[in-house]
């Protein structure tokens, strides 16, 4: 019987490995370990057998019955795996484009700080940062504006609410980047050239060319021998670093307690180029930065010698600046975080 075993076994798994499909497994499953299969009539026989013969045979017969188990989960396995790859062999189109990664981007206004800086650093600047909660002492008070003085209205101001001992509201959001000029000098001897970009913020209703936050980037220079036609040269060379040599910039006095003179620098307006419009109040020109002589009061107030050193100061928009350069009509674009509008840049 023994043979007999040996004889099915042989043959079921020569058969086995011939099965070219797998709807054929369970044909021979049952033609071997099936109720009437040849294996399972040979183990049914097994208890017929003379004693010495039997251990023999179920031991043979039971060894076979488990190879041929094996075997077959073996073969469903083959089979299984043939047809996932066979699978995957149809899916992939190689002429298919690939998935895209979507990748981020920078924010057009952090390109544009980056640029500006860029421009400035051409001239030999050094860029610096500084807080964007501020001391009253910084925002103002040694910016030449008191407590009281009208210019503070200048500012519309975001108060923190922290009150000192006395009633004081000596702490706000910084209104400018200006409290940095005084930052710098405190801790720097001339000669100093530096930008500050940063976040400011104003309590101010919002319009096409007004948010109530957005940046600034300041700029001071101070040394001896410093004149107004460093500063002009300075910001001409900055206008065509960043707009070209063929847009308009124009100069015209203006009022800042901490520079003397003070001037504002102006573009000519992209969409009207200057006739008028909406989008430049109907003057032709968009405002991107006020700038001036530092005061000497200012430069007293960080123990600088006013008849010795003399400096410029700026402070320009990169909001402005990127809405001219792009030819974007509403500043509250930028930080409305429409992805259709930010993807452009
Ligand atoms: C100042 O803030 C002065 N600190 C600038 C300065 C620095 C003058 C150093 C002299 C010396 P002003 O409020 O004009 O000035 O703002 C400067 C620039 O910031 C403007 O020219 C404009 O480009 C931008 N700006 C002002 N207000 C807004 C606003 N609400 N939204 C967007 N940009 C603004």
């Amino acid at each position: 019987m023994t043979d007999q075993v040996q004889e099915i076994r042989s043959k079921a798994l020569q058969e086995l490995e011939a099965l070219g499909d797998p709807q054929a497994l369970e044909g021979w499953r049952i033609s071997y370990l099936g109720r009437k299969g040849s294996l399972t009539r040979l183990l049914r026989g097994v208890s017929s057998l003379p004693q010495e013969e039997r251990r023999l045979a179920g031991s043979a017969a039971n060894n076979a019955k488990r190879d041929l188990e094996s075997a077959l989960a073996r073969r469903e396995e083959d089979f299984k795996q043939q047809a996932l790859s066979r699978k995957l062999g149809e899916s992939i189109d190689v002429t298919l484009p690939g998935h895209r990664v979507p990748l981020g981007r920078l924010h057009p206004i952090t390109q544009m700080l980056r640029e500006i800086c860029q421009a400035f650093a051409q001239m030999g600047f050094q860029v610096v940062e500084g807080p964007e909660v501020e001391w009253d002492y910084y925002n103002f008070e040694a910016l030449n504006i008191p407590q009281g003085h009208p210019a503070r209205d200048m500012w519309d101001t975001l108060w923190i609410d922290y009150e000192t001992e006395d009633g004081r509201h000596p702490m706000l959001l910084r209104t400018h980047t200006s409290p940095m000029q005084i930052r710098v000098m405190e801790n720097n001897r001339p000669p100093i050239r530096v930008v500050v970009p940063g976040r400011v913020y104003r309590y101010e209703a919002t319009d096409a060319t007004h948010e109530s936050m957005f940046f600034q980037v300041e700029g001071l220079a101070v040394d001896q021998g410093i004149t107004f036609a460093d500063l002009k040269g300075t910001l001409y060379q900055f206008a065509r670093l960043l707009f070209g040599p063929d847009r308009k910039v124009r100069f015209r006095c203006d009022y800042f307690p901490f520079v003397e003179p003070g001037v504002d620098m102006s573009i000519d307006c992209f969409l009207c180029r200057g006739r008028g419009c909406r989008i430049c109040g109907e003057t032709g020109w968009i405002e991107i930065m006020g700038a001036g002589m530092v005061h000497p009061k200012v430069l007293e107030n960080v123990d600088y010698d006013p008849s010795v050193y003399t400096g410029f100061a700026f402070g320009l928009g990169p909001e402005r600046i990127a809405m001219l350069k792009y030819g974007i009509d509403d500043i509250r674009l930028f930080y409305a975080n429409d992805i259709r509008f930010l993807r452009q840049f």
